[in-house]
């Protein structure tokens, strides 16, 4: 069934270390053949073997209209005729950074980089340069891309690979990596109590994706903006993920709580490669050239990456119902896989906030990373290929989202649904 996808897999895994240029594409947590896919449009993706599927990964989350967007894709090969880069400022990045300000409440000032991992370092690197404090609180099941001082009990591919503090980072690297508990305001507390004066920021994922998708309980966001207002700790809102996809100004929009600093990436660059952090201008105006800390990079505010986010971030401020029907569409999804856990007597917990969302195959409430261990991973990879195999393609591990896009019609959601019944069937076997 994936006969071209597995020759080119063994090709690839000779001259790429597993095969793939980020390891959970790899299907690790899942077993079997990554599918090598070779075009997408809209909905839909299609592997070299010409077999097309109803995706759900959305290439991790930028592909919030799908795929292969006209006008994206118009503009990109438009902006390339005027050369691809210049590593000069341009009109373009001073407009990208307006229009991100106009989103994103907590934006005053905006630095573009080309990465959500180079977003986050370079966050807490400005927050522990602003406040001359050393300590950084995370959570437990977080992740913010593979800087050293993160990769500690690490959510997404980290949890996957089963070694949350990879060889290779050095003890002292995350000595000052301080551990809370997702949900659980009081570990912060605790943290803080013991190090207030010497933590420099709070970072936190305010709708967890990368332990499956988690939401904040009630006043959970807003007992961490308290105690870091309190405390002169900066609050981190991670919104790689969440920007402009639970809500138009992300989840600080949601749930109205506001950080002093916000990164950002998937959405963000349309597809191409772009992250960014932003935030307070008294803050944010200690970064260099204006300010001493600094960070840097050949290829940030790239004009093609810059053409596609602007393209996607125009289209996400004209368009007056796009997020209403991200809503539905997510909803009919949710509603419709518990009417399925219902009629085959499953009592697997679902989670979704706007159009991202999970299928936990375990019995308990979700609420932070052991929670999201519990599930039976090995059943999660019997669905997986349940699906696949029937036409849908799903993020190759639980401790990952689903993403739907603006694409999906009630079409996609209802053949889904009458797909995933039948491969919930087949597992119980
Ligand atoms: P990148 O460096 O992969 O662009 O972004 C890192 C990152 C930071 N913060 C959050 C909340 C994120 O979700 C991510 C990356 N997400 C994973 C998916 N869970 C990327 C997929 C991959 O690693 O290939």
């Amino acid at each position: 069934m994936f006969k071209t996808s597995a020759a080119l897999y063994e090709r690839a895994r000779s001259v790429i270390p597993g095969g793939v240029n980020s390891p959970v594409r790899a299907f690790g947590a899942v077993g079997g053949t990554p599918v090598f896919l070779r075009s997408a449009s809209g909905a839909w993706v299609e592997d070299e073997d010409g077999r097309r599927y109803i995706d759900y990964v959305g290439s991790w989350g930028p592909m919030l209209f799908g795929h292969a967007e006209p006008a994206i894709v118009e503009a990109v090969a438009e902006a390339a005729k005027s050369s691809t880069s210049f590593g000069a400022p341009t009109r373009l990045e001073a407009e990208m950074a307006e229009i991100v300000s106009e989103i994103v409440p907590s934006i005053e000032m905006v630095r573009m980089v080309n990465s959500g991992t180079e977003a986050t370092m370079s966050a807490v690197r400005l927050a522990r340069g602003f406040t001359g404090r050393d300590k950084v609180i995370k959570f437990e099941g977080n992740y913010h891309g593979h800087a050293d001082f993160f990769l500690a009990a690490a959510g997404s591919g980290a949890t996957t690979f089963g070694h949350p503090d990879s060889p290779g980072v050095p003890f002292p690297a995350i000595r000052d990596t301080l551990l809370a508990r997702y949900n659980d305001f009081q570990s912060v507390a605790r943290l803080v109590e013991a190090h207030g004066d010497d933590i420099a920021c709070v970072i936190v994922e305010p709708v967890a994706g990368n332990m499956g998708c988690v939401p904040p309980e009630p006043g959970f966001l807003e007992g961490l903006r308290d105690i870091c207002t309190d405390r002169g700790i900066l609050l981190v809102f991670d919104e790689v993920m969440t920007g402009f996809r639970v809500a138009r100004g992300g989840a600080q929009e949601r749930y109205e709580v506001i950080p002093d600093l916000t990164t950002l990436g998937k959405v963000l660059g349309g597809g191409l490669p772009a992250g960014a952090y932003g935030g307070r201008r008294d803050i944010m105006e200690h970064l260099a050239p204006y300010g001493p800390v600094y960070q840097a990079g050949t290829l940030s505010g790239n004009p093609l990456a810059m053409t596609a986010g602007r393209t996607a971030l125009k289209r996400i401020l004209k368009d007056p119902t796009l997020y209403d029907r991200l809503e539905a569409s997510g909803r009919a999804l949710e509603e419709g896989t518990r009417k399925n856990l219902r009629d085959l007597g499953l009592d697997y917990c679902c989670t979704r906030v706007g159009s991202m969302g999970s299928l936990f195959f375990t019995d308990c409430r979700v609420t932070d990373y052991e929670g999201a261990r519990s599930c039976d991973t090995k059943q999660y990879a019997r669905y997986f290929h349940a699906m696949l195999r029937r036409g849908v393609y799903l993020a190759p591990s639980q401790f990952e989202a689903f993403f739907v896009s603006a694409a999906h019609g009630d079409d996609e959601i209802e053949q889904t649904l009458a797909l995933q019944r039948e491969a919930l069937v087949e597992i119980q076997a």
